[in-house]
């Protein structure tokens, strides 16, 4: 097995913060999607969608969408379970990765993408959203805030999928300037927490 990855790369760091926790070993080839690496076709036939993470099997066949390979991994090695135990247990969790990723790690991509161009060789940057996406955030890390003050961990008591992508979503907001505020005292002990895993260097 081996996935295709970018190390800077936010989804990326998802995947292999995922494995790091499960203690799993991978071979990790490095595609360099800023000079478009990914648009050719050798990446295209691994996934249409020509994204990275991608993960390859023994069989040769592929796997991509973040999620989807996590949760591979979850099944092939259920502890510790990232995913949640139990059905109240797995759709709280599901619940709150939804919401990071939907709330916070996609504005967070498309204020970079929108605000700075960075593919404008792939697709048209507007400005104007990526700003407003940017004002998304700071909403959100509110929320988050609130929902830390009564858990050490955004799905509750354990640590989980939720936590790594909101870990790397809010790592990534460097990049557009937005860092957590000095009185969200919840969200900054919770991200002192979980920054200092051994899986948050993976
Ligand atoms: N829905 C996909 C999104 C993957 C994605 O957007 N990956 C980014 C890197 S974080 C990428 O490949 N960007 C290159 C491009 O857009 O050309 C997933 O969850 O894996």
């Amino acid at each position: 097995m081996k996935i295709y990855e970018t190390s800077t790369a936010p989804n990326a760091r998802r995947v292999r913060m995922f494995l790091a926790e499960k203690a799993i070993d991978m071979e990790y080839v490095q595609i360099d999607i800023q000079a478009g690496e990914n648009l050719g076709e050798a990446h295209r036939q691994k996934n249409f969608t020509t994204k990275i993470p991608v993960l390859e099997l023994d069989d040769g066949s592929y796997i991509s969408e973040t999620v989807a390979i996590c949760r591979y991994f979850e099944e092939l090695q259920p502890q510790p379970p990232l995913l949640g135990s139990g059905a109240r247990g797995k759709a709280v969790i599901e619940m709150w990765q939804r919401r990071v990723e939907f709330n916070l790690f996609m504005p967070v991509g498309m204020c970079f993408q929108h605000v700075t161009g960075y593919f404008k060789d792939r697709m048209t940057p507007i400005k104007a959203w990526g700003e407003e996406c940017g004002k998304q955030v700071p909403v959100f890390l509110a929320a988050l805030d609130r929902q830390l003050a009564n858990s050490t961990f955004i799905a509750g008591e354990t640590f989980s999928i939720a936590d790594i992508t909101a870990l790397c979503a809010l790592d990534f907001a460097r990049v557009i300037k937005i860092r957590p505020g000095g009185e969200q005292t919840d969200l900054l002990r919770w991200h002192e927490l979980v920054s200092s895993r051994p899986s948050a260097k993976a």
